[in-house]
């Protein structure tokens, strides 16, 4: 990519280190927290499937009595989703390691845990990281979403990790990716190579985070563009105050992005998936939710508002979760399956799954149904950013409304536009937070490196404070660990972070969404700031800040 003049300026900044990693380096010693560990369920399950690498303790750094100048071979994978700050992660990790030793060399693998297993890789000198510093992306050497699965697969990366005599390796991505990291960690200690996997814990979707892990990085970043965005939406709709707008944010899984942008925001509906599937709402009483929202506020003569929605809602919703369920099981190693017409590929659907599932699917649009049997990822996930939740409802609402109208109960105008804000965040320029926290992770993934750790996650606690007071160390990765049933099998996995229904991010939207349904308590929380004061440039999410409050 060329350079703009913002990305020469920003290129300057100089990330903030945690206080211990700025005045030491890499002259680090290991000192154990908690002595050992457990995973986060199924501990009897994971401690058989990784017996190398499960139980290890909770790590910290300490000052070294002695200097090392060790020259260290350090690998990395980028992996997964794009997430503002990758290459600062990068970044921390060269300056890590060429801390220890000028010798130390990075290299690159190529494309994501692909690159790892057909060796295609890049030599990550300080020259070619230079222009990458603070920038969004991860096309420094790209990303996949390859599972590491088949023994040919980790005989491959071990064999190109010896090739390159590395003394570890580090895998940046998201519970999946961790989940591989994990996997590979035991496979190499099981073979008895001394080379160290260690994760670092990224993804936009927020829900890599648990009792050791503050946040994921790129987070802080992508909610504050789609904040920045759904911020001008709400300006436009009460400037023209002729359109309901539903808007549909990216997130897997966890609703945490969509709920962070509705505390920066306050627009008049927010559904938070988490919430639907504790209360069995069905789609239906989704729908009667929104044209309840539009009836009270039409009466005010108000036919406008926004509606934000969480982009995996359709997955929590029990009757489609059931069916999803259903789908992915009978879907599993068909690979045959996409080449079907679409009447073939309903019949065989309708025949195989459970007569409840096969009504609520009959009773999707067209459009939907297509979507849902779209091809899983690697991890066999649904790729719920491919369906249009937001048309969906639109469609529901509007029908609901009709009848509304015909039985006199409702007088107002429904017009409605659908957003879907994703990948406008993915590889945005860094926050100054998540350029910090990106390199400092990095940076403390080279510190873990040096100490001979294996099968751990980079860590920084403390994300609240000053950067400068961020507590580095490291948490086994088998801690995080628990059994789910992906692909029609049980699957050790990293454990995904939901929203906490009783944590006090979900309680301040509580505590105010109905004033916000009916007002236009609107919040225009602006763009990114890069340079001014820190209050404002140094900021963090309104859910870091909520739930790292004493
Ligand atoms: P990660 O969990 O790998 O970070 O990816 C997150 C995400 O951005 C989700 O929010 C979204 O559903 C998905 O990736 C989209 O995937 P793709 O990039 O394959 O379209």
């Amino acid at each position: 990519m060329t350079k703009s003049s913002f990305t020469q300026n920003r290129a300057k900044y100089q990330p903030k280190l945690p206080a211990l990693l700025k005045k030491a380096g890499l002259q680090i010693e290991a000192k154990a927290v908690v002595k050992t560990t457990k995973s986060v369920a199924n501990s009897a399950e994971i401690k058989k499937l990784f017996p190398h690498i499960y139980g290890k303790p909770t790590l910290t750094f300490v000052k070294a009595k002695k200097a090392s100048k060790k020259a260290l071979n350090v690998g990395v994978v980028l992996s997964g989703g794009q997430a503002p700050g990758g290459h600062n992660v990068v970044s921390g990790i060269l300056d890590g390691i060429k801390a220890s030793s000028p010798k130390s060399n990075l290299i690159g693998f190529l494309g994501g845990p692909s690159g790892l297993i057909e060796n295609k890789f890049v030599n990550l000198t300080p020259a070619f990281v230079k222009d990458y510093r603070n920038t969004g992306g991860f096309d420094i050497i790209g990303s996949g979403r390859t599972k590491l699965e088949t023994e040919e697969q980790f005989a491959s990366a071990l064999s190109t990790m010896q090739a390159h005599k590395l003394d570890a390796l580090v895998i940046v991505g998201g519970d999946d990716s961790n989940t591989n990291a994990c996997m590979l960690a035991e496979y190499i200690a099981a073979k008895g190579s001394p080379i160290n996997v260690i994760g670092v814990p990224k993804t936009i979707d927020g829900d890599l985070k648990n009792s050791e892990i503050g946040a994921s990085f790129g987070f802080d970043t992508a909610s504050k563009v789609y904040s920045e965005l759904v911020g001008n939406i709400c300006r436009d709709a009460n400037s023209a105050k002729k359109y309901w707008h539903f808007i549909k944010l990216m997130g897997r899984s966890a609703s945490h992005i969509t709920l962070e942008v509705a505390l920066q925001t306050q627009p008049n509906l927010t559904f938070i998936s988490e919430e639907i599937a504790e209360k069995k709402m069905t789609l239906d009483q989704v729908v009667k939710t929104i044209t309840d929202t539009i009836v009270r506020r039409s009466e005010m003569k108000k036919n406008f508002g926004v509606i934000v929605i969480p982009e995996g809602l359709i997955e929590f919703i029990p009757e489609v979760k059931k069916l999803i369920a259903e789908l992915n099981d009978l879907l599993a190693g068909k690979d045959d399956f996409a080449n079907l017409g679409m009447d073939d590929k309903l019949q065989f659907v309708n025949k195989n799954i459970s007569a409840s599932s096969a009504k609520v699917f009959s009773s999707l649009p067209m459009l939907i149904k297509s979507q849902l049997l779209m091809d899983r990822d690697p991890h066999g996930n649904v790729q719920v950013s491919r369906i249009e939740t937001d048309k969906l409802l639109i469609d529901l609402v509007g029908d609901a409304l009709r009848e509304l109208k015909q039985a006199g109960k409702y007088k107002g105008k429904f017009s409605a536009l659908s957003h879907f804000f994703g990948y406008e965040g993915r590889c945005a320029s860094p926050s100054n937070f998540d350029a910090d926290y990106c390199y400092g992770l990095g940076f403390n993934a080279a510190a873990l490196v040096s100490v001979g750790a294996n099968g751990y996650m980079s860590t920084l606690k403390n994300l609240a404070a000053p950067a400068e007071k961020w507590v580095p160390g490291g948490v086994p990765l088998t801690m995080m660990m628990n059994m789910e049933h992906r692909h029609g099998k049980d699957k050790p996995v990293i454990k995904k972070a939901l929203v906490d229904l009783k944590g006090k991010p979900f309680k301040a939207l509580a505590a105010k969404r109905n004033e916000w349904a009916v007002t236009e308590s609107y919040q225009d929380p602006g763009a990114i700031q890069y340079w001014g004061p820190s209050a404002v440039c140094d900021a963090t999410t309104k859910t870091l800040a909520l739930e790292q409050k004493k």
